[in-house]
């Protein structure tokens, strides 16, 4: 491996060879791998599968506050006395933090609002179900704001002492009036100001989002969107009021935190110095050896290979031919790759298929170390069985390619996990995301603790809170150096690819509670019994009007390709939408268009137009369905 990547640097440079990692790994896995592929190898193309999933939350944050981290936690649920859930569907795809919400939410009965353009499980126990026209919530939150500002409900003294650049986005703010926005996020006027009532006069309001929001071309924004509105309602760093962004997968803060994907470990960045010199002292590689900049995104990197800048990429923890959009486009950069290297705990993902190197690697509960999660919880798992065959746990693998390269020699690579862990409180020390007061121990007694935990309060001895911990809950502590957050005005530009004659409905994709992800792991357990194949949601009168017929196959056409799926009729759906699970390989993914948000690069995934044909011969389709399911 360590040859071949030598090979095509020396032929093509060393940004030549990408490395697309994960949210899936352990947090000390994540910060090891920082070591070969910023200081060994030091490609500046490094990234990880989160730009499919948290890199608009994590761009929104950072715009808004001066840095990523959510600033609430789940007591908050407790304290709030109005809740709206962003493209966040917490009973299927969050079902603890649900109970949680929902337990909160009997004792006070405060009301819940869903803005979803699907009737989820969430939306049809909510209040209000705002049924937004896609890829539109920025337009929706200007109206919010224009009416809060219109009625002089928001918190004057709040925004003079945390914000800056109010002018700015009150200018821009004025132009959606509630009439002329309904007309675009299809939300009638009425229920526009009845919600920007209801938040604005609430003790205490709350915002948490999930992928309706972050897979967008308005990701970004979308997330800034809600930052002002909690902004100017004083709804930031107070109990019950706050922007949550509800993560993806198990270890999407690990990643941001921790990794070395959009710089260096520890919030770090590549563009300041003087990080790139406190992590070159820590790991004794010059500073000179670090890139001066983030480099290419996940989504950026396979246009690279389709244009011939990358020729080799390792790929640790991630399954872009089944989870990445357009998937034709996406074989044919595998195809084209000189060496690429798959780093798995399957051997039978299916881009291992396009690979020259699989690695076997163990998997969470086969080795030991941290998670991160939503409310920045740090928690352990610990190894229960030992992995099987001949694969080793990622620490491991990154550590032993790292030696094989000459910078490898300069760098110490601790064997034991908590002595990784121990680096990584040392580098934590004085920063937003502060761990120096934990160790495993204590994290496994404490059942989890909130970052910040730092070591003078471990000195002192005061034990970590329960839960509870909130950023910027003082005045003028956001991480600008001003201190405050920015209001930052939102223009909306509609570019995404909309229903038209030939393509006349909206292609919406997402998850189902019986399956994780790509099925690596859900489709070898009993769940696949209850989810066996894949299947599309339509609105019952849509498919009378095409002729098509409850639980037959029909054949789904976008711009880009086609898929084979079961009608499935239901209201979930609007009449001029359909709703395919992402979760099948050769499926949904062919037909998406994912055009990228311009701040994250995160793809819009829930943005396509298709169309749907029936299909005239169900029993060889149906055979050849049950057959690429394996059945
Ligand atoms: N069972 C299970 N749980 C999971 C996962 C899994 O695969 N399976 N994956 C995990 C991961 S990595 C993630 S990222 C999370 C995702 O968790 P969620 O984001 O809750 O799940 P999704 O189904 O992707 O999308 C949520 C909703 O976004 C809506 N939506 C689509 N377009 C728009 C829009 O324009 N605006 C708004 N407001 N909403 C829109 C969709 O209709 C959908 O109901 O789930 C995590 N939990
Ligand atoms: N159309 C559409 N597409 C989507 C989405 C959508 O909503 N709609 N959602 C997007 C989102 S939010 C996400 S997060 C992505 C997810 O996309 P992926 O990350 O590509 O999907 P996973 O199946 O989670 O892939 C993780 C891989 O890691 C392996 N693995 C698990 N544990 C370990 C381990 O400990 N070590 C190693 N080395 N390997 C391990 C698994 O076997 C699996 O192959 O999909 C994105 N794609
Ligand atoms: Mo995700």
């Amino acid at each position: 491996m360590a040859h071949e990547i030598l090979r095509i640097q020396k032929t093509y440079g060393r940004d030549s060879f990408a490395i697309v990692s994960t949210g899936q790994l352990l947090t000390e896995e994540f910060y090891t791998l920082g070591k070969p592929a910023r200081g060994c190898i030091g490609t500046n193309n490094y990234d990880g599968n989160t730009t499919l999933c948290m890199s608009s939350a994590v761009s929104g944050y950072k715009r808004s506050f001066g840095s990523d981290g959510p600033p609430g936690n789940y007591k908050d649920f407790e304290h709030t006395d109005c809740l709206i859930a962003w493209g966040s569907n917490l009973p299927e795809q969050h079902p603890i933090i649900y109970w949680r919400m929902k337990e909160a939410q009997e004792k006070r009965n405060f009301p819940l609002i869903v803005v979803d353009p699907r009737v989820t499980m969430l939306a049809q126990n909510a209040d209000m179900h705002l049924a937004i026209t896609p890829g539109t919530d920025v337009v929706l939150q200007n109206a919010l704001m224009h009416v809060i500002l219109d009625e002089g409900l928001e918190d004057r003294d709040y925004i003079a002492a945390n914000c800056a650049d109010f002018e700015l986005m009150e200018k821009e703010v004025q132009k959606y009036d509630p009439v002329s926005a309904s007309k675009i996020c299809g939300i009638d006027e009425d229920t526009i100001r009845n919600v920007a009532r209801l938040y604005a006069n609430a003790d205490a309001a709350m915002s948490i989002w999930t992928m309706g929001i972050n897979q967008s071309t308005h990701g970004s924004d979308g997330v800034v969107g809600i930052n002002n509105l909690n902004l100017i309602t004083g709804n930031i760093g107070k109990a019950g009021g706050t922007s949550l962004s509800i993560t993806g997968q198990c270890n999407a803060m690990g990643t941001r935190e921790w990794s070395s994907c959009s710089g260096l470990p520890g919030y770090r960045v590549l563009e300041k110095p003087e990080d790139s010199e406190e992590i070159d002292k820590f790991w004794g590689i010059d500073a000179e050896f670090f890139p001066k900049q983030r480099g290419l995104t996940e989504t950026d990197i396979f246009p690279a290979i389709e244009t011939g800048q990358i020729k080799g990429l390792w790929l640790i923890a991630t399954n872009p031919m089944t989870s990445m959009a357009n998937t034709e486009r996406i074989r044919k950069t595998l195809e084209k790759l000189d060496f690429l290297v798959v780093q798995d705990s399957y051997a039978d993902v299916e881009t291992t298929q396009y690979a020259h190197l699989y690695l076997p690697a163990a998997t969470w509960a086969e080795k030991e170390g941290v998670f991160t999660n939503t409310e920045r919880r740090v928690n352990i798992v610990r190894k229960v069985t030992d992995a099987p065959g001949e694969s080793q746990a990622d620490l491991w693998i990154f550590n032993e390619v790292a030696k094989r390269f000459e910078n490898g020699s300069k760098i110490k690579f601790p064997q034991a996990l908590s002595d990784v862990f121990d680096e990584m409180c040392e580098l934590s020390k004085g920063r937003l995301l502060d761990i120096s007061g934990m160790s495993h121990d204590k994290i496994e007694a404490q059942r989890g603790i909130q970052w910040p935990y730092t070591s003078e309060e471990a000195d002192r001895g005061v034990e970590p809170p329960a839960g509870g911990k909130r950023l910027y809950t003082e005045a003028g502590t956001f991480r600008y150096a001003d201190g405050k957050a920015k209001l930052i005005p939102l223009p909306f530009i509609d570019n995404n690819e909309v229903p038209d004659d030939d393509y006349p409905l909206w292609l919406n994709t997402g998850r189902l509670v019986e399956h994780f992800h790509t099925r690596t792991k859900t489709g070898k357990v009993g769940n696949n019994k209850y989810s066996p194949i894949p299947f599309m949601e339509i609105n019952p009168d849509a498919a009378q009007e095409l002729g098509i017929v409850h639980s037959e196959y029909v054949r789904c056409i976008s711009r880009r390709g086609d898929a084979v799926v079961m009608a499935m009729c239901t209201q979930r759906v609007p009449e001029n939408m359909i709703f395919i699970p992402f979760h099948f390989h050769d499926c949904v993914n062919r037909l998406t268009l994912g055009l990228l948000d311009p701040h994250s690069r995160q793809p819009a995934f829930k943005q396509s137009a298709v169309r749907v044909e029936c299909v005239e011969d169900q029993q060889a389709t149906a055979q050849m369905s049950m057959e690429m399911r394996g059945f």
